[in-house]
C-alpha cells in the first residue's frame, strides 16, 4: 500500500504537469475554489488550476484589513446570544444549488464553536447573513444543502443537556439520561438570503459528524453520520470506539416539512440571533428569536431511521444518481455503500433489528448495496465524477482511492503528501459533477515547502482525473486549515459580479452623497462627522472642537463610482482597525481620543499618484475648552 509514511519531495509528477496548471498572465482560471480557513474562521478563494489565492473573505472572525467586525456597521454580523463573538472555526463551504447543481449564487459555511451558519454572496464576495444555531454544540455536520437550497442543515457534534438553566445544570456523569442531540433545518430566503430556522428534530444523545442531502430518487431525505453511540463522555478515542458499528441517520425532511406546516411539534426555548447585511444601508440588521420549533421523532413515526455503519463513521456522501449513500468509518478497512431503494424496502417491510433511543434501527445487510473491500485505511470523505466513479480520501494511509460505485471495485490510487482530510471534485457532491480535477486538502506538509519555523503551511494538492489514472499536477499552500472546499466553473460566478455600489441607492443614515453634504455635529458627548473620499482627498480634512471625553464617529462615504477603487481610513491611536470603504459605500469608525493634540488621519489604500497627499487632521482640546466645533476643507483660493 503506497503512502503509509511520508516520501521525499521527489514525487510522481510527470512531464507536462506544469503546462496543465499554467494560467497565462492576464488570463483567468477556469474554476473558483472556495476553501474553508478552518481555525481562521474565514473563507478563502483560489483559482484552479493555478492554485492562486485571490481573496480571504471574512466570515466568522474579525478582519482588521477590511474593518469587518471593527466598523460600527459590521459589528452586528458577529452578534450572538452570547454577545459579540470575534472568532470561530469554519469547516465546510457548500455552494447553493438549483436542481441539484451548484448555481454560483451563494456559498454557505459553518461555524463550529459557537454554532452558526453563514451565507456568502458571490456577487459581492462578502458575508451576507449569519444565523446562530441554538440547542447545538460543535456545529460540524453543516451546512449541507438540499437540491434547491430550500434548507441547509446543522447537527450538533456534542450532545449536551438542553432546555432552560434548571434542566441544563446536571452532572456530566448523567450523559445517558440528560444529554440530547439535535439536527436543525435552516431556511435561507431565496431573495434576500436572510436565514431562519424552519424546525429542529430532537435525537438521542450521540455525536453527529457529517451529512448530505438525497437527490434524484432520494430527494426529500437527508443523511447524517453519527458516532459515539456508546454515549461516552470521557476519553472518547477509546470509549467511543467500542461498538463495531455506529449509525448513519436517515431523515425524511419532506415529512418534517409537512409536519411543521401542519402545526405539529412544539416551540422550545432556544434564543438565537439572525444577522443580515443590508446592502442599501450598508449595515447589519439583527433579528433575535427566543425559541424554535422542535419535532420529537417519538411523536412522528417515519421521521428518522438509523442504519448501522462500521467503525465511527465520518463522511456521509450521496452519489450523483442519488441511489447510493457512502459511509466512511474512520477506523474501518472497508467502505459500506447503502442503497436508497433497499432502505425504502426495509422501511416498508419493517426490517429492523431493534431501536436506539426509540428510533428504529434498520438491518445492516438489508440496506447495504455492498462494501468496497480493502480500499485503504481510514476512509474519510468521498466525492464523485460524472462517470460513475467515487474518490475517497484515506487519512491513515494518506491517499486518494478511485473506485467504481456500481461495481464497488478499486480502479486507481494515488498518494497524498501528507495525511489528507477532505477532498473536492468540482461539483463533486452534486447531481452533475464537472470533474476534471480532484483536490486533496492536507493536514501536514513537513518537507513540501520552505520551512517557516515550528508552524508550516497547510496545503492543497491538485490532481487531474481526466485520464484513467489520477495525475498529480500541483501543490499550493493555503491559509488557516483548508478543511473542506468546493469548486465551480468561474463562468457561473462571473456574471453576478458587483463592481461598485450605486451612490444614489445608498440609504445609510449618515451618508454624504457629495462634498456639500459633509459636516460635523455634536450630540452630547458624541461627535458625528459626515465625511467623503474621492481621489485623492477627504472632505472635511480638518476638524477642530473635539474635546477629551468625546466619542467621535467618522461616517466615511466613498464617492467613487468605478470598479476597484476603495479608499481606506485610519486615525492615530484608534483602538480598533482601519476602514476599507468600497465605492458607493458608507462605513463608520468609532474613535475615542485619549490625549490633547493634533491627530493625523489618512487613506490606507493606494488610490492614485497623490495617494500620499490623502490626509487630514483632527484637533483635540481639553475637556473644559470652548473651541467651537468646525470642519473644513480649504482650497488654494480660500487660503489666499
Ligand atoms: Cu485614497
Amino acid at each position: 500500500m503506497p503512502g503509509c509514511k511520508p516520501n521525499t519531495t521527489k514525487t510522481m509528477v510527470t512531464g507536462d504537469a506544469a503546462s496543465k496548471v499554467y494560467v497565462k498572465p492576464g488570463t483567468h482560471d477556469e474554476f473558483y475554489n472556495f476553501v474553508s480557513g478552518g481555525f481562521s474562521g474565514q473563507l478563502a478563494v483560489y483559482g484552479l488550476p493555478s492554485g492562486r489565492l485571490f481573496r480571504e473573505i471574512p466570515v466568522f472572525s474579525v478582519d482588521p484589513e477590511s474593518g469587518y467586525g471593527y466598523s460600527e456597521e459590521t459589528k452586528g454580523m458577529l452578534m450572538t446570544s452570547y454577545g459579540f463573538i470575534p472568532w470561530d472555526d469554519s469547516h465546510h463551504p457548500e455552494l447553493s444549488q438549483s436542481n441539484g447543481v451548484p448555481d454560483g449564487k451563494w456559498c454557505f459555511i459553518n461555524g463550529n464553536n459557537t454554532p452558526r451558519i453563514a451565507l456568502v454572496d458571490l456577487g459581492t464576495f462578502r458575508t451576507k447573513s449569519i444565523i446562530e444555531i441554538p440547542n447545538s454544540a460543535g456545529n460540524h455536520s453543516s451546512p449541507f444543502t438540499t437540491g434547491n437550497s430550500e434548507y441547509v442543515v446543522a447537527g450538533t457534534r456534542f450532545s449536551v443537556p438542553m432546555g432552560d438553566d434548571a434542566s441544563r445544570d446536571v452532572s456530566i456523569k448523567t450523559y445517558k439520561e440528560n444529554f440530547k442531540g439535535n439536527v436543525s433545518f435552516i431556511h435561507p430566503d431565496p431573495e434576500s438570503g436572510r436565514m431562519s430556522i424552519a424546525f429542529q428534530i430532537a435525537t438521542p444523545g450521540v455525536n453527529f459528524d457529517l451529512s448530505h442531502a438525497g437527490k434524484g430518487p432520494s430527494e426529500g431525505w437527508f443523511f447524517f453520520s453519527c458516532y459515539n453511540t456508546e454515549q461516552a463522555y470521557s476519553l472518547l478515542e477509546v470509549n467511543a470506539s467500542q461498538r463495531d458499528k455506529d449509525f448513519i441517520m436517515a431523515v425524511n425532511w419532506k415529512l418534517a416539512e409537512q409536519l411543521a406546516k401542519d402545526g405539529k411539534g412544539k416551540r422550545v426555548p432556544g434564543k438565537h440571533y439572525s444577522n443580515w447585511w443590508n446592502e442599501e444601508t450598508h449595515s447589519a440588521e439583527t433579528t433575535v428569536y427566543e425559541d424554535v420549533l422542535q419535532l420529537d421523532p417519538k411523536d412522528h413515526p417515519g421521521l428518522l431511521y438509523f442504519m448501522p455503519c462500521p467503525k465511527s463513521p465520518h463522511g456521509c456522501d450521496v452519489d450523483p444518481t442519488g441511489k447510493y449513500i457512502v459511509g466512511s468509518g474512520k477506523l474501518a478497512a472497508l467502505i459500506p455503500v447503502f442503497s436508497f431503494e433497499k432502505i425504502q424496502q426495509a422501511i416498508a417491510a419493517n426490517d429492523v433489528e431493534g431501536d436506539f433511543g426509540g428510533i428504529p434501527v434498520l438491518k445492516y445487510e438489508s440496506v447495504l448495496h455492498g462494501e468496497v473491500k480493502k480500499p485503504g485505511l481510514g476512509p474519510l470523505h468521498t466525492e464523485f465524477d460524472a462517470n460513475g466513479n467515487a474518490y475517497t480520501s484515506f487519512f491513515v494511509s494518506s491517499e486518494i482511492v478511485k473506485w467504481n460505485v456500481e461495481k464497488l471495485e478499486v480502479v486507481d490510487r494515488v498518494p497524498t503528501y501528507y495525511s489528507i482530510g477532505h477532498l473536492c471534485v468540482p461539483g463533486g457532491d452534486s447531481k452533475q459533477p464537472w470533474g476534471k480535477y480532484v483536490i486533496a486538502y492536507n493536514k501536514i506538509t513537513k518537507d513540501r515547502y520552505l520551512p517557516t519555523g515550528p508552524e508550516l503551511t497547510q496545503s492543497a494538492q491538485l490532481y487531474s482525473i481526466e485520464g484513467d489514472k489520477m495525475e498529480l499536477l500541483l501543490d499550493f499552500p493555503t491559509t488557516g486549515e483548508p478543511h473542506y472546499a468546493q469548486a465551480i466553473p468561474a463562468e457561473l460566478v462571473k456574471p453576478r459580479e458587483v463592481k461598485f455600489f450605486k451612490i444614489e441607492e445608498n440609504k445609510h443614515p449618515f451618508v454624504a452623497k457629495g462634498e456639500k453634504e459633509t459636516r460635523v455635529e455634536r450630540r452630547g458627548k458624541e461627535v458625528h462627522v459626515w465625511m467623503t473620499t474621492i481621489r485623492s482627498h477627504f472632505a472635511p480634512d480638518n476638524i477642530e472642537g473635539v474635546k477629551l471625553g468625546d466619542e467621535v464617529y467618522f461616517h466615511v462615504t466613498n464617492l467613487e463610482q468605478d470598479w476597484d477603487v476603495p479608499h481606506g481610513f485610519a486615525i492615530k491611536g484608534a483602538a480598533n482597525a482601519e476602514l476599507l470603504i468600497m465605492p458607493g459605500e458608507t462605513q463608520t469608525l468609532k474613535w475615542i481620543p485619549t490625549r490633547v493634540g493634533v491627530w493625523p488621519m489618512y487613506c490606507t489604500d493606494f488610490c492614485s499618484a497623490l495617494h500620499q497627499e490623502m490626509q487630514g487632521y483632527v484637533r483635540v482640546s481639553p475637556a473644559n475648552s470652548n473651541v467651537p466645533l468646525e470642519a473644513y476643507t480649504l482650497s488654494v483660493d480660500a487660503e489666499l
